[in-house]
């Protein structure tokens, strides 16, 4: 579970997941989100945030305004899991 994903599990995560791209550099996958205002943007925020605390696994992210900035990566397995695979999923289904 927390072992880090090989490169082949990686990209068959990546195919069910269109809307994010690997990182190399962070070793975690980013996803670029823009809103209409920054009320719909925090709002969206507080969710994953319930998600985050549910799942204990947390994002690194940025926001300005209406963007949110999103990387997934696993601390514990120094690079992409399972659980960002998990998260990323559960994050696409609020959009
Ligand atoms: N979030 C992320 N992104 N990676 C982790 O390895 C992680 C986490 N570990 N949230 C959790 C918390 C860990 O620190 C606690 C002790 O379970």
């Amino acid at each position: 579970m927390l072992c880090e994903l090989d490169v082949k599990s990686r990209n068959a995560a990546l195919c069910q997941l269109k809307s994010w791209s690997y990182d190399s550099d962070k070793k975690g996958i980013r996803r670029t989100i823009k809103f209409d205002n920054f009320i719909s943007a925090f709002g969206f925020m507080s969710k994953v945030a319930i998600l985050a605390e549910k799942a204990d696994h947390h994002p690194e992210w940025f926001n300005v305004y209406s963007m949110v900035d999103i990387l997934l990566t696993t601390h514990d397995a120094r690079g992409l899991s399972q659980r960002d695979i998990d998260l990323a999923t559960q994050i696409d289904a609020l959009l």
